[in-house]
């Protein structure tokens, strides 16, 4: 039977590799055959030093997340971890591609460490929600100190090879890439080891590392400013705490007892959730057969701050882009605004100076449809406007070479309708980038009526290709994200036409976890944005919509960008500031319309607001216009600022309970639309399921 670990000798090294594809995850088989690997070296006499390194793409990828929240089986690995320490002979890590969680936990056990360039080497189980349990939050400050490992350990970032040398985490940076490279630098490293005479140089021996440098309590602060409401980076702060008051033994107790705590909380299953569905996302339920059409080159439509950070995302992929603007001047802004978006890249470490010019190369604005005569993908980014995105794709059908993809960047017009306007429906999709596209990690595919498989595989591709988690969503108003954002924002409506102030509302889900209320996103979005948007839906439904938002639009307020909204941004207050005013245009439509104020509790805002958006999401998957809800959740969490911790809003119907979803919206029916139970929601608590169960393959 095939085992997860080998041994082998190479003279007297014995070379011990985890081979679990894809990531030698250390899940309870892989522990078991290591920990079987680490007692035979201990045991065989001719093995003087030991190599533990990893094949395939990368050293260690940590524990098996997916055993978390299971009853834990021996042996764990905080025990393999002490074995390889107090092992009485040397034991090397030589890591490559990644040491991550568990994985460099395993290394910090080892007494000599070394890696290839290029490698990760984190701690990242903050995002998951949990702390290094494996000895990471007792050895790390020993070996680097306390300010270094505390970084490392509560922000969850990797660190470069070259910095891991400088502050003691690893010995050495080899030379090479690859798994072969890591077991013939580990070999050489250990023959020295032995020819010097090196000993094991276990962690213990190192002595308790002292108190941050500007103490726990400035720490403490800054960590609830960067991560509010989050528990794990707190617990583990707690966890190095010890190390820095207890001896190993003790602080490795501490940090097994702080551990088990965040094993049973919500946020660590909600942000393992959202690490599995962001992967799930991408096997999409009938394109496993489909053949993605070769793409080269790309061309956009429209060179404004959408068409320009698609063709930003295109070029960092190293695709070249045509770009057709309407005339010569905007087709030379958006080109100022292509090499500004770069500069930036260049800036945060994401491009080289080189790649950026090579990239600047590949570029041709033009106001010639001609042009677009070679491009593989076409992506519209024109005028939210149905006739003006037809006439668009009119002429791109004259142009695109035959299997063209043609694609429309609409948020939320009929994709159906701007398919007839060419003579290749099969070939039309939307492409629903977010602002700014080349920064934004989400990307709607959305599939029409008639659009080929092929098309949808190649999209998909294309997504990956450009860095994205694409999600497919069918064709209605808005798709997923924007529909649901529409019903749960007219739910705020009401509650601020019944008695909550748009301030309170904010207040309440900035609570929750949400990045920023809904009043702050229309001002960031722009209150024109939402006027036009009513506009448009109350032409469609005949439905009332508030009329203090349009006030506002009235008075030229138009959100952060007049300095005027739904708050006030001057100087003394440039992340806004509440407005009396606005509260005199909500009293004056609630008299108009004969509503009595009454009191909300935050409580109820977030009970509400959330019973509204889970139902939407419910009668979203009815339609079928997310096939399931872990897109919904993706959704929500990469492009609506859902807290991550929640795990997205269909996961957090499943935390809060089916049922008491169900009876929450039974309570709060009232007519207005918003919370009359889906039957989707009706169907699944009476026959006692969850959203999850709809989500497997
Ligand atoms: C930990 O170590 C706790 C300890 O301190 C204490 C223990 C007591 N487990 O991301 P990819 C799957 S916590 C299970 O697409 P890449 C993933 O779901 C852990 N499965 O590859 C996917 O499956 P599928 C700390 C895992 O090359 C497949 O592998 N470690 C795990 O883009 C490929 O993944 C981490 O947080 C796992 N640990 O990136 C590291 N990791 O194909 C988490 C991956 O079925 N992992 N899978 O969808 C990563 O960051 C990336 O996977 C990695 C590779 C960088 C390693």
């Amino acid at each position: 039977m095939s085992t997860p670990v080998t041994y082998d000798l190479d003279d007297e090294i014995a070379v011990i590799t985890v081979d679990n594809p894809p990531v030698n995850a250390l899940g309870h088989t892989t522990r078991a055959a290591l920990k079987d690997c680490v007692d035979r070296f201990a045991a065989d006499e001719t093995a003087r030093i030991a190599v533990i390194c990893g094949a395939g793409r990368l050293f260690l990828g940590g524990a098996d997340v997916s055993e978390f929240g299971k009853p834990p089986q021996d042996p764990w690995l905080p025990e393999i971890c002490t074995l390889i320490e107090d092992c009485p002979k040397p034991v090397v890590a030589s890591i490559h591609g990644a040491a991550l969680g568990g994985g460099l936990e395993v290394a910090l056990g080892c007494h000599y460490r070394l890696a290839l360039p290029g490698t990760k080497l984190g701690l990242p189980e903050v995002s998951l929600g949990i702390l290094p349990g494996a000895g990471g939050t007792q050895r790390a400050p020993r070996v680097v100190g306390t300010d270094a490992a505390l970084e490392m350990i509560t922000s969850g970032k990797p660190v470069a090879p070259e910095a891991a040398r400088e502050s003691g985490l690893i010995d050495r940076v080899g030379e090479g890439k690859g798994a072969e490279a890591a077991r013939a630098e580990g070999v050489a490293y250990a023959r020295e080891l032995l020819a010097e005479g090196a000993a094991p140089r276990p962690v213990s021996g190192l002595p308790r590392p002292a108190a941050p440098a500007d103490g726990w309590d400035t720490w403490e602060q800054n960590l609830r400013r960067k991560f509010p409401g989050q528990v794990a980076q707190m617990q583990a702060t707690k966890a190095v705490k010890a190390a820095t008051e207890m001896d190993l033994p003790d602080g490795l107790a501490e940090e097994r007892r702080l551990f088990n705590e965040l094993i049973d909380t919500p946020q660590r299953e909600g942000l393992i959730h959202a690490f599995f569905i962001e992967r799930k996302v991408a096997r999409v339920p009938g394109l496993k057969d489909a053949t993605p059409r070769d793409v080269q080159a790309i061309g956009v439509v429209g060179g404004g701050t959408m068409g320009s950070g698609i063709a930003t995302a295109a070029l960092l992929a190293g695709l070249p882009v045509t770009l057709v603007e309407m005339k010569p001047e905007a087709a030379d802004k958006a080109r100022a605004t292509i090499e500004s978006n770069l500069a930036g890249a260049v800036k945060r470490g994401k491009m080289s100076d080189a790649k950026r010019d090579a990239a600047l190369a590949t570029v041709t604005t033009t106001t010639d449809y001609g042009e677009l005569k070679d491009a593989d993908v076409i992506i519209e980014a024109v005028f939210e406007s149905l006739d003006v995105k037809k006439d668009v794709f009119t002429q791109l059908d004259a142009v695109a070479k035959p299997g063209a993809v043609l694609a429309t960047n609409t948020s939320y017009l009929d994709i159906n309708e701007i398919a007839q306007a060419t003579s290749r429906p099969a070939d039309v999709i939307g492409l629903h980038f977010f602002s700014p596209a080349h920064v934004m990690k989400l990307l709607e595919v959305v599939v029409a009526d008639v659009t080929g498989t092929d098309v949808t595989a190649t999209a998909f591709a294309l997504g990956k290709r450009l860095g994205k988690v694409s999600v497919r969503a069918g064709v209605c108003d808005g798709f997923i994200g924007n529909r649901m954002l529409s019903h749960y924002r007219s739910a705020a409506d009401w509650m601020i036409l019944h008695g909550a102030s748009p301030y309170q509302i904010d207040r309440a889900l900035e609570q929750f976890g949400f990045a920023m209320g809904p009043m702050k996103v229309a001002d960031l979005a722009g209150i024109d944005i939402g006027y036009m948007t009513r506009q448009r839906k109350g032409k469609q439904t005949g439905v009332v919509y508030p009329q203090w938002a349009d006030d506002l639009y009235g008075m030229d307020r138009l959100g952060r960008k007049t300095g005027r909204g739904f708050y006030i941004y001057d100087d003394e207050s440039p992340k806004g500031r509440e407005d009396p005013e606005v509260l005199d245009l909500i009293a004056k439509e609630r008299a108009a319309q004969g509503v009595i104020p009454r009191d909300f509790t935050d409580d109820e805002i977030v009970e509400r607001y959330m019973a509204a958006m889970v139902n939407e999401g419910a009668r979203i998957l009815e339609d079928g216009i997310a096939l399931r809800p872990l897109d919904i959740d993706v959704v929500k969490l990469m492009g609506y600022g859902f807290p991550r911790y929640r795990g997205g809003p269909m996961k957090y119907a499943d935390m809060t309970g089916i049922a008491t979803i169900r009876d929450r919206l039974n309570a709060y029916e009232d007519g207005s639309g918003f919370w009359s139970p889906a039957a989707l929601i009706d169907t699944l608590a009476a026959e006692g399921r969850n959203f999850e169960s709809m989500n497997n393959d």
